[in-house]
């Protein structure tokens, strides 16, 4: 995999998972700044293995004129039951775009860590991986894997400078954050 983000925030490890993980102020505002619509979340549930589950649907927006212009996606994300709360928090999310070309072959999947650094910092680190299901043309699978790679990479990094902003709004005078 490759690490895509990996910073400490002055955030405390139970807030940014509330931030990321949960229908969030932030992350509202944050699919409208990537122009994601359509959003349905279902809630966090517990499995028969004891890890969390909860499943995303939504529509993508996207600017390359090659691939098209949306695509509905869905990501099925796991909490594992290894997390302690307000200390560490490990989720896996893999996300499956339907509308793209060659859908059927791929699939990304990301791997969040927050780790509580102090009572009111963490670390957050992403890696991610695109995964196939079956072994595309040599050809394609470049194409297929260059492609996301640069939408992967555009993506976090919007994503930590808007944890960068809030960061700066949560911690402005002094709040208990
Ligand atoms: C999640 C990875 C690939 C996909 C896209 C596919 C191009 C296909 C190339 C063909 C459009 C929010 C991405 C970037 C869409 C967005 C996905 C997001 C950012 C021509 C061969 C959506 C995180 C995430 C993971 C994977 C991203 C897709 O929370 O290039």
């Amino acid at each position: 995999g490759r690490l895509y983000l990996n910073k400490v925030f002055h955030i405390s490890a139970n807030k940014m998972f509330e931030l990321l993980f949960t229908e969030s102020g932030f992350m509202r505002r944050f699919m409208n700044v990537r122009k994601i619509t359509n959003g349905s979340f279902t809630a966090w549930q517990k499995d028969t293995t004891g890890h969390m589950k909860r499943s995303l649907n939504y529509t993508i927006t996207i600017s390359n004129p090659l691939i098209g212009k949306f695509s509905t996606a869905t990501e099925n994300q796991t909490l594992y039951k290894e997390s302690r709360d307000g200390h560490y928090y490990l989720v896996d999310s893999e996300v499956y775009t339907h509308d793209v070309p060659y859908h059927d072959y791929f699939y990304t999947q990301n791997r969040y860590y927050i780790i509580r650094t102090s009572k009111r910092k963490c670390r957050l680190r992403v890696y991610t991986d695109v995964k196939y299901k079956k072994q595309p043309w040599g050809l394609v699978k470049s194409f297929i894997t260059k492609n996301s790679w640069s939408g992967i990479e555009d993506y976090f990094r919007q994503l930590e400078a808007e944890l960068m902003e809030e960061e700066a709004e949560m911690n402005q005078g002094g709040g208990d954050s």
